[in-house]
């Protein structure tokens, strides 16, 4: 029987002796839950982990792209779309998306993602020459312009090459290389790190009725997959970043089990992305029918993932949650 090893993250001042540093970063643990398909959920010490997995929690996390993870890290969202559900139609036209990234970064994002075509739900596919029209000339003009590190949101190997060409630094593939199978050669070639994000289905049909046997640990074993492929193409493990891929074929109800258990997906190894902001269930949960309307809830949500050690979120809102960032690191630390 399979069992998954999810640490009960901690971000307390006091904390016991012989506690474990989680993944290198700011949060601790002590205990771990301990889930399987077939048993109910049982909580026990951390000292009676098997070596091997309390060894791959605790090593810290190399560095992505240049970025460092002694403290969470900004991904500022950059969609040069007409039909993005957030951002879409708003940098199409290359000046005002070179503009936006330059006041994202200003505001605080770490890095910047660019997509070239939307995954919302529905969305319609665009062709690769389509994609590279609207993104490779916007990365040539951030590089150029000093504004980077730059990541491209696409599942498309001919699209990240030109991205690649154009001064990409990381290929963030919401589908882990099930869709285009080429952009796993195209990233181990090129040396980059890569994203590799939990999907089920395409964008067009993925919210008609998603089905998970349990959603926490398929998600994770499916991640657990695509890490080996991964790995045996070239792609080491410090290159690699997860993401539960929040709303992508997902209930509210299969969202809130993954933010609830974020912290077990520490348990592969990588660096965790999180990709909530201004997403539909917050709009829901939050009363806020419009996109724009839901950075107060992408906030909270960006919180309790960091109160579970993640490493990178991906938001709209940079200055907003920069701001929250800042005092959640201020409270745990003790330092202004
Ligand atoms: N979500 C979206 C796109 N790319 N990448 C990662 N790694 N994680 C995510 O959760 C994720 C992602 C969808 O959001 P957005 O880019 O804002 O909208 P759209 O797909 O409509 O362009």
């Amino acid at each position: 029987m399979k069992r998954y090893y999810r640490p009960l993250a901690q971000i307390d001042p006091a904390r016991p002796k012989g506690a474990h540093v989680l993944a290198g970063g700011w949060c601790w643990f002590d205990r771990v839950e301990v889930l399987s398909r077939d048993t109910a959920p049982e909580v026990i010490p951390a000292d009676r982990l098997p070596t091997e997995v309390l060894t791959r929690l605790c090593a810290p996390r190399a560095s992505v792209a240049g970025l460092t993870f002694e403290r969470a890290k900004l991904m500022g969202i950059l969609n040069v779309t007409p039909d993005s559900f957030s951002d879409g139609g708003k940098f199409l036209d290359p000046e005002a998306a070179i503009a936006h990234a330059k006041n994202m970064q200003a505001e605080g994002a770490d890095i910047l993602d660019i997509g070239g075509e939307s995954t919302r739900p529905g969305a319609a596919y665009v062709p690769a020459v389509e994609e590279i029209r609207r993104t490779a000339p916007v990365i040539a003009a951030l590089q150029s312009a000093a504004v980077g590190p730059i990541s491209i949101d696409t599942r498309k190997a001919d699209v990240a090459e030109a991205a690649l060409s154009a001064g990409a630094a990381l290929i963030n593939d919401v589908y882990a290389f099930t869709h285009d199978p080429r952009l796993l050669a195209v990233s181990a070639k090129a040396q980059v790190p890569v994203c590799l994000m939990h999907a089920q289905g395409d964008p067009e049909t993925m919210q008609t009725d998603p089905q998970y046997a349990d959603v926490v640990l398929d998600v994770y074993d499916f991640l657990e997959e695509r890490i080996l492929t991964a790995e045996a193409a070239g792609i080491e493990r410090s290159r690699i970043m997860i993401d539960p891929g929040i709303g992508f074929g997902k209930t509210i109800a299969h969202n809130l089990a993954l933010l609830r258990r974020l912290s077990l997906f520490h348990a592969l190894g990588c660096v965790i992305l999180l990709g909530a902001s201004r997403k539909r269930f917050i709009g829901v949960i939050g009363n806020a029918p419009s996109a724009e309307d839901r950075a107060f809830g992408s906030v909270s949500v960006a919180l309790s993932a960091v109160a579970q050690g993640v490493q990178l979120l991906r938001v709209h809102d940079t200055k907003e949650t920069k701001q929250a960032l800042d005092l959640m690191q201020a409270i745990q630390t003790g330092t202004p």
